[in-house]
This record gives structure tokens, sequence and C-alpha cells, in this order.
């Protein structure tokens, strides 16, 4: 069965077709959540953005028009009352959701460099996890109502530093690490109403966020040269992946974190 997605009269048909999606995370047309909004679109999906604050604001509206969006909400996740507000405007426009994208992480950027306790603060340490982990669950917790009984799914992105020591990561190591926790205990939590959740695990992807990390070109370069795959990955790649974590193709997966790296995960020392 087919039907007009309304784009240039062409009749078209995607495994996302009918589903809703909120997308956290646009920065830029370089960031994760962009290339996975891309990707949910072109597989049908009716979208909706967020924006971490208003100077963001006017570039996510343009990089939402480009997917055939106008449904803009802000959204700074260390924010109660946004969270609440996001998910009474998702319910009066469209009164469920069917996938929730979360690619936000935050630390001070101290606390990214050099020495992990040297730069360690009790108030640094706490940021990260609230940005980064703790805004997740509040997702899940205030749009649980939006999400019951309609084969939703949640996706979070997180990175190799939660499970093993990455130079400079420091503290956002330790936060990916309660975020991926994070998301095994809201799969069990939202998995008798239906609702999935996984995360994943992306390889290093020159965005915003990575933007003036010391050495990340050294990082691309060595996943290009050790990685399986022989080169580094792309948010087109990242964001057909969660494409299909988000659909009903992955109906029996839930509390996964998949990668997508190129398989540099898989590897301990190369030959090269
Ligand atoms: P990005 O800079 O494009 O996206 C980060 C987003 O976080 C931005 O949209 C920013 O507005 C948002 N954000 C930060 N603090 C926020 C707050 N308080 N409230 C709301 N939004 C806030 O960079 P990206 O690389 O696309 O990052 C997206 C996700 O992907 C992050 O979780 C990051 O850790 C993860 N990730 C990135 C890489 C990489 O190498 N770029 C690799 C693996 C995982
Ligand atoms: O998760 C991330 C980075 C997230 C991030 C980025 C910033 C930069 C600006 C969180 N907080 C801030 N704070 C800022 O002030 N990545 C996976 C990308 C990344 O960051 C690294 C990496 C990689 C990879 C930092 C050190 C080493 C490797």
């Amino acid at each position: 069965m087919q039907h007009n997605d309304g784009y240039n009269g062409i009749m078209r048909m995607g495994f996302l077709t009918g589903k809703r999606a909120l997308i956290v995370g646009v920065a830029s047309k370089r960031s994760i959540a962009y290339g996975i909004a891309e990707a949910m679109h072109a597989q049908g999906a009716e979208l909706a953005f967020t924006y971490q604050n208003e100077r963001l604001a006017p570039r996510v509206g343009e990089l939402a028009q480009s997917l055939e969006s106008d449904f803009l909400l802000p959204l700074d996740v260390s924010d109660d009352g946004q969270i609440e507000d996001v998910a009474r405007n998702v319910e009066e426009r469209w009164g469920h959701v069917d996938i929730v994208v979360h690619a936000v992480a935050f630390a001070p950027r101290d606390h990214l460099e050099g020495d992990y306790l040297e730069h360690l603060t009790r108030e640094g340490f706490s940021q990260a996890h609230d940005i980064s982990s703790y805004s997740f669950a509040a997702l899940g917790k205030a749009l649980r109502p939006l999400m019951r009984e309609r084969d939703a799914a949640m996706l979070t992105l997180s990175y190799l530093g939660a499970q093993r020591v990455m130079p400079n990561y420091n503290v956002m190591g330790v936060a990916k690490a309660s975020l991926e926790a994070n998301t095994r205990y809201l799969a069990y939590a939202l998995g008798p109403e239906g609702v999935r959740v996984n995360a994943i695990s992306a390889g290093p992807i020159r965005t915003l966020a990575a933007a003036g990390i010391g050495d990340f070109r050294s990082m691309l370069e060595r996943t290009e040269r050790d990685s399986p795959l022989r080169r580094n990955v792309s948010i087109e790649d990242v964001g057909n992946a969660a494409a299909f974590l988000c659909s009903d193709l992955a109906r029996g997966v839930t509390g996964e974190v998949l990668y997508v790296d190129a398989g540099f995960n898989i590897t301990a020392f190369s030959s090269t």
C-alpha cells in the first residue's frame, strides 16, 4: 500500500512511513542528529526538532525546513520546565510520538583535556551526567504517556569512551557509561509498554561537539588506519543504522548498544 508523502506529488513508501519522530540535538548540518533526521525522513518519517537556545533557532529552523518540517520547539535539557513544555506541545500537535532521538552531550571544556582528576570538579561531574545521561531518562519519563502501546522507540548516542579509557574523554566517558546503563534500565521500564530503547556508539565524526578537541585529526587518521573497514564513519552511516533501530524492522531489539564505528571497537593491536 502506498500513500502520497506530499513531496512533489511523488508516491513514496519507506520503512518509517506513518512514524512521527522527535529529534533532540541538531545544532548544524554536520550534527549526528541531522544525519539521523535525514535518514528517517528518507524512510518516510514525519519530524519535529528541538533547539537548545535562541541562537540556534534560525539554523535549526532552516534544517527542519529542508526535511519538510515546521515543528520546532525550544529545549534546554537541563530545564525540567522545558522538558514538560516539549511533552505538552507534542501532545497538542501530534497526540503521540513514535520515535525520540537524544543526541546531546556536554561537559565543561576543561574537563575534556589532560589528566582526569586534575580538572575534575563536583560541579563538572554533575553537569556532565545531568545533560548527557539524566536527560535521556527525563525525556523517557515526560514522553512516556505519548509513546505507550504504539511500538515506539527511543535512541541515544554513545561513544567507546564509555567502555574503555580514552585519553582526554575523561568525565564524558563516565557519563556515557551512565548513559549506556540508562539505556538498559529505560528498556526494562518501558518494554512492557512496547517501547524499545537503544543506543548507537558512533566512531569519531567531525561535528561542533568535536571542534577544538585536541588531536581529533589523529583520532580520525587512526580509525581509518586500524578499523576493519579502514575508514571513518559518516552521519549518513549513523543515520541509516538509527532509522533501522527505530523502525519495526528492529522490533526484537531493545537495551542494545550498537557500534557504528567501522568495527574499530573489536580491535586491539593493528598490524600496521
Ligand atoms: P553536535 O554539537 O552537533 O550536537 C550536540 C548537541 O547537543 C547540540 O545540538 C547541542 O545543542 C546539544 N546540547 C548540548 N547541551 C544541551 C542542553 N543543555 N540542552 C539541549 N541540547 C544541548 O555534536 P554531535 O557530535 O552530533 O553530538 C551528538 C551526540 O553524539 C552526543 O551525545 C555525542 O556525545 C555523540 N557522539 C559524538 C561523536 C563524535 O565524534 N562527534 C561520536 C560518538 C558519539
Ligand atoms: O561526546 C563527544 C563530545 C561531547 C562534548 C563536546 C564538547 C565540546 C565543547 C561534550 N562537552 C563539550 N563541551 C564543550 O565545551 N564525542 C564523542 C566527541 C569527542 O570528544 C572528545 C573525543 C571525542 C571522540 C574529547 C576528547 C577525546 C575524544
